[in-house]
């Protein structure tokens, strides 16, 4: 939920107006509106690049999940752990267009480590996945866009670690 839909079930819960607190926190967001929209177009635009950027550098610091043996060894594995690279920066992207980081959490931290502990994938390596496309997508952008953009990518290497 955005956070206008989000003050306005809540503000309607109470059959209230949206209280001077609620308003500032729309201003913010409604003011940060283009910058986040612009985050969002050049990580769509750019995912393809992000993605193998990410994984050509993670591969080379863990060479061990793609070697025999490893997790992502193998053609397919390969493609499926570069697949979800781009499902983390997808929703990545989600979460700056909404200036709230819970899509990211509700669709790909809750339960993820479990799921990757049961799919045998090192979750460090995930993390250090993701560290790798922060990298690639924010020398893409200006500084002021590059520190918002940031703050997303972290959120999910901390769930991660
Ligand atoms: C949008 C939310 C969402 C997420 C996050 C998601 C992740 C996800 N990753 C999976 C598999 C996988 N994920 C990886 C990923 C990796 N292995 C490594 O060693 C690397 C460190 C890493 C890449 C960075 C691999 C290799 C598999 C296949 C594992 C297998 O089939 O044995 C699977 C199992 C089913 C499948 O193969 O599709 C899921 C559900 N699915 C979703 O719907």
């Amino acid at each position: 939920m955005s956070i206008v839909t989000k003050s306005i079930v809540n503000a309607d819960a109470e059959a209230r107006y949206l209280s001077p607190g609620e308003l500032d926190r729309i201003k913010a967001f409604v003011t940060s509106g283009q910058r986040r929209l612009r985050i969002a177009q050049i990580m769509s635009e750019s995912r393809e690049r992000i993605v193998k950027q990410a994984g050509d550098s993670l591969f080379q610091k863990r060479p061990d999940v793609v070697s025999p043996g490893g997790n992502a060894y193998g053609e397919e594995m390969t493609a499926t752990c570069l697949r979800d690279l781009d499902y983390y920066l997808r929703l990545i992207s989600y979460g700056i267009v909404a200036g709230d980081v819970t899509p990211i959490e509700e669709i790909g931290i809750v339960g993820v480590r479990e799921m990757y502990k049961s799919l045998g994938t090192p979750i460090d390596a995930v993390a250090e996945g993701v560290r790798a496309m922060k990298n690639a997508a924010t020398s893409l952008l200006a500084a002021e866009d590059a520190a918002e953009a940031a703050a997303y990518f972290d959120y999910v290497i901390g769930a991660m670690q």
